[in-house]
């Protein structure tokens, strides 16, 4: 693919709790970061997202009583499904993969910390009309294409890909530099949902 000054590579919540040993570990999810870090010296514009939850977060399994996590509860957005808890905001979970070469971040968006409400995509909460701000960001910095890579390609890369396929972003997906986390088929569906809405997959050698 074409790498000019208007693409921005977005680096999906690559932390802790989503690398082995973590609260939510995604299958060989440290793996993604010797691709990454080889990537972001290609591109112009860098934003990095941190998934940033409060200990009373409602996705939280822990925080509904009797739910189990990777059950559903309906909320007054739709269905979420519960999470073990994970990213608390200032614990260990939360922080980026240690070897993440996070000097390159330009911009960190947090997201997922209103207690009420989950947040997988980088540009809208899971109500899908409360805004992070970043389309305005990359907007302002004259970005019209995006590179997607991270934790987890079901979940918030995927959803992350779609939000900016809808804005009018040509989207390419870096297969090597994703770990999904493969629920009763989600990553399937998420490649079905992303390729309809024209989301374009690569290797990152081919960069
Ligand atoms: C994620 C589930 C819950 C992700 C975040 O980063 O994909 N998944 N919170
Ligand atoms: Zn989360």
């Amino acid at each position: 693919m074409d790498l000019t000054n208007r693409t921005a590579i977005l680096v999906i919540d690559v932390q802790n709790d989503f690398c082995p040993g973590g609260a939510l570990a995604v299958n060989n999810g440290d793996l993604v970061v010797p691709v990454i870090n080889r990537l972001l010296p290609a591109f112009e514009v860098c934003v990095f997202t941190q998934d940033w939850h409060p200990r009373d977060h409602q996705s939280f399994a822990a925080n509904h009583g009797d739910c189990e996590p990777f059950s559903t509860l309906d909320m007054p957005y739709g269905t979420q499904l519960l999470w073990p808890m994970h990213c608390v905001q200032d614990t260990d979970g939360a922080d980026f993969h240690e070897d993440l070469d996070i000097d390159k971040a330009q911009m960190i968006v947090r997201k997922g910390f209103r207690p009420h409400i989950d947040s997988y995509s980088a540009f809208f909460e899971n109500d899908r009309r409360t805004s992070t701000g970043l389309h305005g960001y990359l907007h302002e910095r004259g970005v019209d294409s995006i590179v997607l890579a991270g934790l987890a390609t079901d979940y918030c890369v995927g959803d992350s890909a779609l939000d900016a396929a809808r804005l009018g972003y040509e989207v390419t997906l870096i297969e090597d530099a994703c770990r999904a986390i493969d629920l009763e088929g989600s990553l399937a569906t998420a490649i079905r949902h992303m390729r309809e809405a024209g989301v374009k997959f690569a290797h990152s050698e081919t960069l």
